[in-house]
């Protein structure tokens, strides 16, 4: 029955039957997931629908957000601002985005509640080639994200911030980031906790001073290296 969710955590789950969702991928049984994982839970205590526990598809992943629902964006109106302290303001559309040297990683995601999903690819623009093209001034420290929810933000240092392996996505497991996993472009930040892998990504901005994004303003790490933070000793990613 859980076929499709093979090397999902332990975790319980609900077979939702039928909730007229409809949409691709639901074939097959619908699963919601009774999140208790700590503070997570109060995300599902604000989702009337239950939906957020929704996991979209196979593989193991959860769908996590932060608000109840997320607008689409797509070819036409969606743009990714890099401004602050930077010599030339870039909005960039999906083809210019695709446009950029493509890189490709191929490493496990791993949430800070405990649950990794091995060798996940992800692919897109490295976020230092955007911080380039966009020309950081002189005495910039860190990088804000923002996102198209409205709510959800994410930092780097800027060293952090110009590692090879964070990447500004567009495609996830070889296909185009759906929407639930935060398309059509999310942050990746590999060898950190998903959490700083900012979904629905709509703003770069480039900062004098590290500003904790969403979650670590409710506790967690800002420096969210896997196995070396929030607590935790897993194995490297
Ligand atoms: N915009 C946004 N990005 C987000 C989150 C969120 O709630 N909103 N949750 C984070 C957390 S805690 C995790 S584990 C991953 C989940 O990504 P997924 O929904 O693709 O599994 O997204 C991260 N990025
Ligand atoms: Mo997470």
């Amino acid at each position: 029955m859980e076929g499709d969710s093979r090397g999902s955590p332990v975790g319980r789950r609900v077979v939702l039957g039928m909730l007229g969702l409809g949409a691709a991928g639901v074939a097959g049984g619908a699963y919601v997931q009774n999140r208790l994982d700590g503070v997570l839970a109060a995300v599902s205590s604000k989702d009337p629908t239950g939906l957020s526990g929704f996991v979209p598809g196979a593989g193991g992943f959860r769908y996590y957000s932060v608000t109840g629902s997320v607008p689409h964006r797509g070819e036409a109106d969606y743009r990714l601002t890099v401004d602050g302290m930077v010599r030339s303001r870039l909005s960039l559309r999906l083809s210019d985005l695709r446009a950029m040297t493509q890189t490709k990683l191929v490493r496990d995601v791993q949430c800070v509640t405990g649950w990794r999903v091995p060798h996940t690819p992800f692919s897109g623009v490295r976020l230092s080639e955007l911080l380039d093209a966009a020309g950081v001034e002189r005495g910039a420290k860190a990088v804000r994200f923002t996102c198209f929810d409205g709510a959800y933000s994410e930092s780097l240092t800027m060293a952090q911030a110009r590692r090879d392996d964070v990447l500004v996505a567009m495609t996830m497991m070889d296909k185009p980031i759906g929407h639930a996993h935060g398309g059509p472009v999310r942050l990746y930040v590999a060898p950190m906790y998903f959490y700083k892998s900012a979904k629905w990504l709509s703003g770069i901005s480039v900062t004098d001073n590290v500003r904790p994004g969403y979650w670590e303003r409710r506790g967690y790490d800002v420096d969210a290296w896997v196995g070396r933070s929030n607590g935790r000793g897993d194995a490297p990613v």
